[in-house]
């Protein structure tokens, strides 16, 4: 059964990212976390979950690792900054769903020498589980640290490291402070690596979870890239959009002021405003016709006649003056032409103003439509269930966070 999850997640990722169908541009944009992407969807093949070593310099990280693989795999000194670049070594552990343990050694994120400090972050942020490591009570920088993972959406583990350095009531103290300054809502576990206690916590929550919390990780990678990427191309539609209905709008207030003889002509400002609204839905992929556009069009009308209501008095009122200089015009001998320049002009201003609404409010109609079409990573992250233990707990945070702020409004013209 568990096999077939595991599975199952996997095709539904992997024909998702099928369908995103990347421009060369987005290819070379966002190569560094495509590539992290692939990666990760290889391990979900592949069932092989990833632990990142994350913490200050020389606070134990490659030692903690050599301690789980019971072999001096990874450099370790009394110098900080042994470690210089991310380097992989395979865990063995007796599992029955996940088929490897990569255990991932970083260089001290405080270390002032790394070639790429983003890159390590960026490359322990695509780890499965981070044990954070720390030497004593935690710092400023490392509270930072920690606070940004947890932002990220990861799900930390805090390793506290060198406790034979310490007493048992100052331990305890530490261990104290150390709670006192997490979150309290995540209870992120805070484990003492003496002994066998940080192996059998990990071998437990591999065990138990290792298979879900690599899911779910994947999600969220694909989700977090998912969401550049439609950042990215909103903005680019976002300013196609902007000169598109710039350019309506310049035809409506043209057609306005050169028939300025004839009352608001209804039918015809529908049919430019319909077709601006089917240019908008080309640019945002859904290319709607006749009824769709006419719906968005009512939908748009019905709910925004508040919003407009001072503009069609101010129409209403230019239309009577209109039609008291219509009315008067023959006994006038062409005099009334006289005040017709401005109201010409302030109706083109009024069909520029309208037009450009219409537009805007279209976009984010159409938006809404071209959303929730299909499978997307985060409908699948929140239709996971993952609400059972404290494991996940990272997982609401980042949901929650990732809805507050990505509304995409600010992208649309
Ligand atoms: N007393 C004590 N020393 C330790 C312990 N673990 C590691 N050390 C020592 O701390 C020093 C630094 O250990 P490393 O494992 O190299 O630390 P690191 O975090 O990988 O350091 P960088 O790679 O430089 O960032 C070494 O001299 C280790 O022998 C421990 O549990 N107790
Ligand atoms: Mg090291």
């Amino acid at each position: 059964m568990k096999e077939l999850k595991i599975n199952k997640n996997y095709s539904l990722l992997k024909n998702w990212w099928e369908t995103i169908d990347l421009t060369n541009y987005e290819k070379s944009f966002f190569n560094r976390e495509i590539i992290s992407f692939n990666q990760q969807l290889f391990r979900l093949k592949e069932k092989k979950i990833r632990i990142g070593a994350y913490g200050k310099s020389g606070v134990g990280k490659s030692s903690v690792l050599n301690y789980l693989l019971k072999e001096d795999i990874f450099k370790t000194d009394i110098i900080n900054g042994t470690t210089r670049k991310i380097q992989a070594e395979e865990w063995n552990i007796k599992d029955q769903t996940l088929n490897s343990v990569e255990l991932l050694d970083s260089p001290g994120f405080d270390f002032c020498d790394i070639k790429c400090p983003d890159k390590v972050y960026s490359c322990i942020n695509h780890s499965d589980i981070i044990l954070f490591i720390v030497s004593g009570d935690l710092n400023r920088n490392e509270l930072n640290e920690i606070y940004s993972l947890i932002k990220d959406g990861k799900k930390i583990i805090v390793t506290l490291n060198k406790t034979d350095l310490f007493n048992k009531i100052e331990l305890k103290e530490i261990i104290e402070s150390i709670k006192f300054k997490l979150p309290k809502d995540l209870n992120i576990p805070i484990i003492i690596n003496s002994e066998n206690n940080l192996k059998n916590y990990m071998t437990k929550i591999i065990n138990q979870y290792g298979e879900k919390l690599l899911t779910l990780n994947s999600l969220q990678s694909a989700d977090k890239l998912f969401l550049q990427i439609k950042e990215q191309r909103l903005k680019k539609r976002q300013k196609l959009a902007q000169s598109t209905i710039g350019k309506f709008s310049t035809i409506k207030a043209s057609t306005v002021a050169l028939n300025p003889l004839i009352l608001f002509d209804i039918a015809g400002s529908f049919a430019i405003d319909t077709a601006l609204i089917s240019e908008l839905s080309k640019i945002y992929g859904l290319n709607l016709k006749g009824e769709s556009t006419r719906k968005i069009f009512k939908n748009i009308s019905i709910n925004n006649l508040f919003l407009g209501a001072t503009q069609v008095g101010v129409n209403i009122s230019f239309n009577l003056i209109k039609k008291v200089i219509l009315l008067t015009a023959p006994f006038t001998s062409g005099l009334s032409l006289v005040p017709y320049g401005p109201i010409a002009i302030i109706q083109a201003a009024i069909a520029i103003h309208s037009t450009k609404i219409l537009g805007k409010l279209a976009a984010k109609e159409i938006f809404k439509k071209s959303k929730a079409s299909f499978i997307e990573p985060y409908i699948m992250l929140q239709n996971s269930n993952f609400n059972e233990t404290e494991i996940f707990k990272h997982i609401n945070i980042y949901l929650t966070k990732r809805n507050s702020n990505n509304n995409f409004v600010s992208f649309l013209p």
